[in-house]
């Protein structure tokens, strides 16, 4: 593969003259001694000789720069022998394509992982510092939107821990999620310029750059009698790999995350330059800087921006060019490509993927395309994250002929060839046909992404068992029955590492005392503290975790946005992105009914269950109705909290910025998880493991995981509410009138009068009238339909409260029994029902 043509006269990529010959270059990296003195060394070394200063006239942030440093090295030897390993052993590796990766703070990942965390504690100590006070320097990656993002950055971690050999890859953006600041209650948007301070984390490799191209268009020739295709692109982009460690845990190994960053390949036009046109000379630089300056902030609606496309086409590139010149520097074979590599897509965003590798199988390496195609169907597999039709990527072909020729004209004889099967099998169906193809007529020509991923995908799984269901039968029906075999699941997870052992320290000591600490990496063998929810003592040393939780969140929310939850309140937490689907707004009606129940003297205030309801939630910055319950949140939040009737027994907290940090602090704090979504719309949800994995119950709808959650948890140990999905199907089929369930019930009428009313917007109807409307009229994820249902369910959380000990009971068994939602199960079931790549370890 070409890469970007360096303008130094030598070959900056050069290996070494004698390669794995040399003596030393056999030589084992060895690590720094794991001792709290050659912690100490390493440290000082790496602050004065990669900081360049002195410890006494150091900045908080060298500091943090030299600390993270200091653990790189002591993994750096692992993350090249396991590199060599990969090298050596040719063995099939996972290539994760993902367009995000919501990674969350590194430092104390990496040190769990290398089993440092007390040493360097130790360490700092002796050179006067604190370690807790350095974590706080680091500034999280937010590069990715929600549950999708962050289920990229679980995976790579159990890749990691179960020794697979796999590779992440993605875009550095250089801006991540927008930070999320509120102005009278209402979101504002600010850049997240994550890499102020630098990213001590990662190893930029600019020789090591791959040229991608774009636009221009297509000629054919013959080629000694065959007539082949080539691209002859208008412009070039050369992409920088960032790689990152991905360290296992207490196991040696350390995978590579590769994230991709744009630069102009030549950075600046002189010629125009000298002609005084300076702007026009820096264009063609800042115009290839952008492929990868920002992230996407949307979550559900794509916006069909080019720039959208440019960066899953960059990366995408990047990336099987990356991949192909390993397979080619072995003088590998690439006809059997699929016995050395599966491309998991991660949602149809990196699926452009597939038309690359047929480009550079055809047109670059001369494969006959029959041959090709059968190489890249084995390579390739499809994971689905939405329900939403509106959340289904489409590119017209406008677009994407202009901006990848080729990848078009492939794709449209991918279709060609698939509709032929499709009409060989099922005969001249011209409805079948247009449904099916991969080319959308209407309402304008476009190219339907996830008809492409399953048409070119081995396998396609949704992320729980109903929305795998679901995409069977509702979304993807003809295909499931022209693919037999094709559709799976794999039920998501989350890794125990960062969402229990890190984020629960209380409660993984508490477990490791019970069960021994085989359950980091084995989480099914939570189930053995079953038998613990019926002993007393371990029920009270469970309440004082969760009470310290409460209590280490009181610190972080009032250091971090001055707030506090209220003492001996039930902590009742909402935290995830905002979408009318997910239903804050029903946590918002139930708020209100307590609000106006008490105000109004019907609910008594001492039966007033003393209760602090905490929202998270950023709106992608387009999403308006979004934005607008957000300052509905906020308002009603202000109101309530400030109301002295209520003597502080119910409040409503919304600290800025939702993330990940955040929510490593909510999570182990929370005793209610509101997984409230209208049952058919959440795909799987990742939160509700991670509250009922921390001992919070869930109050939730059949939806998604929830679905699995209250079977594995049992009915006694969960709030069930609400419609399950065929009871929406049916409702919607026979018609849904709101604004009927409005008038049938007086507790849904009086609250919704009463944010109609103005009460929680100075007496200004107008401020909320389109969510009130949007509720009497349209409704679309029937709130106002499960309104009665999730008051009755909140009557029953707040009784189930009041007997302290049937509550423990049941947190208990809630974590018991939620070992199966460890990313390491899933990764297990990815390995075993798609990828068929055994584990190294
Ligand atoms: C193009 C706009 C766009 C961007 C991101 C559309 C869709 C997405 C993601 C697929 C949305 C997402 O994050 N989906 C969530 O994925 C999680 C991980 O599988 C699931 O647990 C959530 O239920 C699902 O909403």
């Amino acid at each position: 593969m070409t890469t970007a043509d360096a303008p130094h006269p030598h070959d900056a990529a050069a290996p070494h003259p004698e390669g794995a010959t040399h003596p030393l270059a056999l030589a084992p990296v060895t690590p720094p001694p794991a001792t709290v003195d050659g912690f100490v060394a390493e440290f000082l070394r790496t602050l004065n000789f990669d900081c360049g200063v002195a410890l006494s006239a150091s900045t908080a942030n060298d500091r943090y720069v030299a600390l993270a440093h200091t653990v790189r090295d002591y993994l750096m030897g692992r993350w090249l022998e396991d590199l060599r390993q990969q090298k050596e052993t040719q063995a099939k590796s996972v290539c994760y394509l993902s367009a995000e990766y919501l990674l969350g703070r590194q430092l104390d990942n990496n040190l769990l992982a290398s089993g440092l965390t007390e040493i360097a504690a130790e360490a700092l100590a002796a050179c006067g510092l604190s370690l807790d006070e350095l974590r706080e320097h680091e500034i999280e990656p937010g590069l990715g939107n929600g549950g999708l993002g962050r289920l990229a950055a679980c995976f790579i971690d159990s890749l990691a821990t179960l020794g697979v050999p796999s590779i992440g890859y993605g875009i550095r953006y250089e801006y991540g999620i927008f930070r999320q600041t509120f102005e009278d209650g209402q979101q504002v948007e600010q850049p997240d310029a994550w890499l102020t301070l630098g990213s001590p984390w990662e190893f930029p490799h600019p020789e090591r750059a791959q040229l991608v191209s774009f636009g221009g268009r297509t000629e054919t020739y013959d080629d000694g009698g065959v007539t082949r295709t080539r691209w002859v692109p208008a412009w070039n982009v050369s992409a920088i790999p960032c790689n990152y460690m991905v360290p296992g845990f207490e196991n040696g190994r350390v995978n590579t995350l590769r994230l991709w960053r744009a630069k102009a390949t030549d950075a600046f036009d002189l010629r125009i330059f000298n002609s005084g046109d300076y702007e026009e000379a820096v264009r063609a630089q800042t115009f290839a800087e952008n492929i990868s300056k920002v992230l996407y902030p949307e979550d559900s609606t794509p916006q069909g921006k080019e720039l959208r496309l440019q960066q899953q086409y960059f990366f995408v590139a990047a990336s099987i060019h990356d991949f192909l010149d390993t397979m080619l520097a072995e003088g590998y074979d690439l006809a059997k490509l699929g016995d050395r590599v599966i491309f998991q897509l991660n949602d149809t965003h990196p699926v452009i993927a597939v038309p690359e590798l047929m480009r550079v199988l055809v047109d670059e390496r001369g494969m006959d395309w029959d041959a090709a195609w059968a190489v890249t169907r084995r390579c390739f597999a499809y994971t689905c994250h939405t329900l939403l039709p509106e959340a289904l990527e489409v590119w017209s072909v406008d677009l994407l002929g202009r901006l990848l020729p080729r990848h078009l004209e492939i794709i449209y004889r991918i279709n060609e060839e698939f509709l032929a099967a499709v009409r060989a099998r099922f005969g001249d169906d011209e409805l079948r046909i247009r449904n099916m193809s991969i080319i959308a007529e209407f309402p304008e020509r476009a190219v339907r992404m996830a008809y492409l991923a399953t048409v070119a995908g081995s396998k396609v799984n949704g992320v729980a068992e109903l929305h795998s269901q679901l995409l069977r039968e509702k979304v993807l029906p003809d295909f499931d029955a022209f693919y037999p075999g094709k559709f799976t699941n794999v039920t998501n997870g989350v890794t125990p590492r960062r969402f229990l052992r890190l984020a629960n320290p209380a409660l993984s000591s508490l477990i490791t005392e019970a069960i021994g600490e085989g359950w980091v990496t084995d989480l099914e063998r939570l189930r053995e503290l079953e038998p613990f929810a019926d002993d007393a003592g371990f029920r009270a040393s469970f309440a004082e975790v969760k009470a310290a939780n409460k209590r280490r969140l009181n610190d972080v929310l009032h250091a971090r946005d001055g707030m506090r939850v209220g003492d001996g309140h039930l902590v009742d937490v909402m935290v995830k992105r905002l979408h009318e689907y997910k239903r804050q707004l029903l946590k918002v009606l139930h708020v209100v009914s307590e609000y106006e129940g008490v105000i109004s003297g019907r609910i008594p205030l001492e039966q007033l269950q003393p209760r602090t309801v905490v929202f998270g939630a950023k709106a992608a910055p387009g999403y308006a109705m979004a934005k607008r319950i957000i300052h509905l949140i906020n308002a009603v939040g202000s109101t309530v909290n400030a109301d002295t009737r209520l003597d502080g027994r119910l409040q409503v907290l919304f600290p800025p910025n939702y993330n990940v940090t955040l929510a490593e602090s909510v999570i182990p704090a929370a005793d209610l998880s509101e997984q409230i979504s209208l049952a058919g719309k959440e795909a799987s949800g990742t939160g509700n493991m991670k509250f009922a994995l921390n001992g919070a119950l869930t109050i939730g709808t059949d939806d998604g995981a929830n679905v699995e959650i209250r079977e594995l948890v049992g009915d006694e140990n969960f709030f069930l509410f609400g419609m399950a999905e065929p009871e929406v199907e049916a409702l919607s089929a026979r018609g849904y009138r709101p604004s009927e369930f409005y008038q049938a019930d007086a507790g849904l009428r009086r609250a919704i009068d009463l944010i109609a009313s103005g009460s929680f917007s100075a007496g200004d109807r107008s401020v909320f009238e389109p969510i009130v409307s949007n509720l009497l009229y349209e409704d679309r994820f029937m709130v106002l339909a499960d309104y009665a249902s999730y008051m009755a369910a909140q009557d029953r959380v707040d009784a189930a409260y009041r007997d302290g000990d049937r509550w423990i009971r049941s947190a208990i068994l809630n974590v018991a029994r939620c070992g199966f939602f460890s990313s390491d199960r899933s990764i297990h079931d990815y390995i075993d029902r798609i990828w068929h790549t055994p584990p190294m370890i």
